[in-house]
């Protein structure tokens, strides 16, 4: 019996150019215009604001954004602890207070976060999230990072991960996170900065993919959605351009792949992520 692959159809109707001005809109007046919306999201602004400022800076329009509020909003989510958190009055968490300083690779052990990343690596090539577990693109991604950071990207099988990371193409063109699963912009960029740090990034059939990005735009609104025609949202703004920047779209600033942030802040903090090449 034929196995149906989860896909999704690109239609005439979907974008086919790059809408830059209406993403810059569409991030500019994000949490501003609705108070219900603002309300729903609130424990995600701390990692709303990189999205979104990142994604307006990759677009060359940063000055947009209300720098002074912005500032006085992240000074404000630091409590007496230390911590910083999703937003004002939340408990310090974690993940915040990593968007809100990133690093400290000397308080580690670094061999041992190595060893442990490694030992997480599958059959297939791929990682999960614990030894044993189901290889899935958004840890790979993670897991490349971290080997990317520390200079140990030398200890992965590159042929066998890059495979495994070329085969969540579909036919649509998008990018799945894992075998039988449909195409997410978001894993456009998972995949796709996977594949640059393990220098092949050209396995990637470019065109194709190029298509279900843009065809993921909303032509009204602005910002990019997770697949054509669902609601767009900042994250998946973000990941889009980044995306395309990687694919080479000059509109878009050049992309760092191990930190997703604008390549010239990664070198002006001298920061020297780890690429393999061929
Ligand atoms: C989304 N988070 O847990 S979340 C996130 N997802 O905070 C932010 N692709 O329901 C936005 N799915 C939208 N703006 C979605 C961040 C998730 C990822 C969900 C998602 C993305 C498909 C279903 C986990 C880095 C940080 C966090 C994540 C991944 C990578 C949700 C569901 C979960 C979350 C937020 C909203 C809309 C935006
Ligand atoms: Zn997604």
């Amino acid at each position: 019996m034929a196995t149906l692959m989860k896909d999704v159809v690109l239609k005439e109707s979907h974008a086919k150019e790059l809408l830059l001005q209406k993403h810059v809109d569409y991030i500019a007046s994000y949490g501003v215009k609705d108070e219900y919306e603002y309300c729903m999201t609130e424990y995600l602004r701390m990692s709303g604001i990189y999205w979104g400022l990142t994604a307006i800076e990759l677009m060359g329009n940063l000055d947009r954004m209300n720098k002074q509020e912005i500032l006085d909003f992240i000074k404000m989510c630091q409590d007496e602890s230390g911590g910083l958190s999703a937003s004002i009055g939340h408990d310090p968490h974690m993940l915040y207070t990593l968007s809100g300083v990133q690093g400290r690779l000397d308080a580690i052990n670094v061999e041992k976060a190595v060893e442990f990343v490694l030992s997480c690596m599958n059959f297939d090539g791929g990682f999960g999230s614990r030894p044993g577990s189901e290889s899935h693109a958004g840890l790979i991604y993670c897991c490349v990072g971290v080997l990317s950071i520390t200079g140990y990207l030398h200890k992965l099988d590159a042929d066998l991960l890059g495979w495994w990371l070329c085969e969540r193409q579909l036919p649509s063109g998008g990018l799945n996170g894992r075998p039988e699963k449909l195409p997410d912009v978001c894993y456009s960029w998972w995949v796709l900065a996977s594949l640059c740090m393990l220098g092949r990034l050209h396995w990637i059939k470019r065109d194709a993919l190029i298509s279900f990005v843009l065809a993921c735009q909303d032509t009204e609104t602005g910002g990019f959605s997770d697949r054509p025609g669902d609601l767009p949202d900042p994250f998946h703004t973000l990941f889009g351009l980044a995306a395309l920047s990687l694919l080479g779209f000059s509109s878009v600033k050049p992309v760092n792949p191990t930190y997703c942030m604008p390549q010239y802040v990664i070198e002006r903090l001298e920061l020297k992520p780890q690429k393999l090449s061929v």
